[in-house]
């Protein structure tokens, strides 16, 4: 089992390099730094990391195709594989949805953009001039003017589709996900998709991207979760719901409360022990160590601890250092 850990840039990128360098200390194979246009930039963060790092591999979890050109990710990414020594990852996905409504981009064919976008950057990467007609990504003949080398593609997939197309193309699967009953379906289409393209399914690193919330304090674990469980089940299809036995309703009445700005709301009821277990890998040092033992039986091979980590984030990343890591 591999470890990679999330930070999402709402905080400075000079605090993230130091949670990216506690992280590395404790034996955290990957950071990956989400990317929103809201929040700090991902590639200027994941320099700074590079700079303050030796040998954790450092990735965007996950850019997207939208609202950054191919050449451009082909090129961003490149930039940090150089400024890393090789360490770059580039996760990419057809990004989400509702940030894009409020810049105005129509998220038109996500499976097809995804695809052709990830064979353009291939493309790049290889050193090759790219001329493609695709049905959403084109270039009439562009070339990178220095050399990349190959850096790995990791996809950010949940649909089954998507998690087919991933288990055929990318060299890893980003799933927002955190129970094993959503890995089963997962691992499954990953594997078909892998089949399909006559690849090894085993070639594709399947990462669990997990909220998780680690104490040695159960309650200080849940309390911390809370809110973050919240956001998931709120955009969470009803047929996932459905999978855990959540009732449909509690979306929409978590959804009112997170528009009204109601976080109370969410922490004192709203929120049930059901949805942390659907949708966190949540507790003490040995609940998170059953839970990560689970998805390794099912065939995950990357445990990458999401946001919130913990009440306290440098505590919980020495704690799964310690308790989790040095012990597997
Ligand atoms: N998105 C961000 O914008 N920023 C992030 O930092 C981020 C992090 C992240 C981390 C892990 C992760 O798993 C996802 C993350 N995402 C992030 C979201 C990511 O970018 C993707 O939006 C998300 O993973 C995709 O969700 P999904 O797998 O459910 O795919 C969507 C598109 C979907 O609906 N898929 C369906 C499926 O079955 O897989 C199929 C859709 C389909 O087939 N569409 C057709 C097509 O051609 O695209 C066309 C349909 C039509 O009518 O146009």
């Amino acid at each position: 089992m591999k470890f990679g850990i999330e930070f999402v840039p709402s905080d400075p990128a000079l605090k993230i390099a130091y949670y990216a360098k506690l992280a590395e200390q404790q034996g955290f194979d990957y950071v990956w730094i989400t990317d929103h246009y809201n929040n700090r930039d991902v590639y200027s963060t994941l320099t700074l990391i590079a700079l303050n790092t030796n040998s954790i591999r450092i990735g965007s979890g996950v850019t997207n195709s939208y609202t950054r050109n191919p050449a451009i990710t082909a090129s961003s990414i490149a930039s940090i594989a150089e400024i890393s020594g090789g360490r770059a990852v580039l996760g990419i996905g057809p990004g989400d949805k509702a940030t894009f409504d409020a810049m105005g981009i129509s998220w038109v064919k996500p499976l097809a953009t995804i695809k052709e976008a990830i064979k353009a950057i291939r493309g790049f990467h290889a050193g090759q001039k790219v001329s493609m007609d695709g049905e959403v990504v084109r270039f009439a003949s562009a070339k990178l003017a220095f050399t990349a080398g190959k850096i790995p593609i990791y996809m950010g997939a949940q649909g089954p589709r998507m998690l087919e197309l991933a288990g055929e193309i990318a060299d890893g699967v980003l799933i927002n996900a955190s129970h094993p009953k959503d890995f089963e379906l997962a691992v499954e289409q990953i594997r078909k998709g892998a089949e399909k393209a006559g690849r090894d399914p085993s070639e594709v690193d399947v990462t669990a991207y997990t909220c998780f919330s680690i104490d040695n304090n159960p309650e200080k674990a849940v309390n911390a979760a809370k809110v973050v469980v919240a956001f998931i089940a709120a955009g969470s299809p009803d047929l996932v719901l459905e999978r855990h036995g959540i009732p449909v309703e509690a979306k929409s009445q978590i959804g009112d409360a997170i528009a009204r700005g109601d976080f109370g709301a969410l922490t004192s009821g709203l929120v049930t022990s059901r949805m942390i277990e659907a949708f966190a890998i949540c507790g003490t040092p040995e609940d998170c160590m059953k839970r990560i033992k689970d998805l390794e039986a099912i065939g995950v091979t990357q445990i990458v601890a999401g946001s919130p980590i913990g009440s306290d984030k440098e505590k919980s990343i020495k704690l799964i250092g310690k308790d989790i890591i040095a012990k597997m």
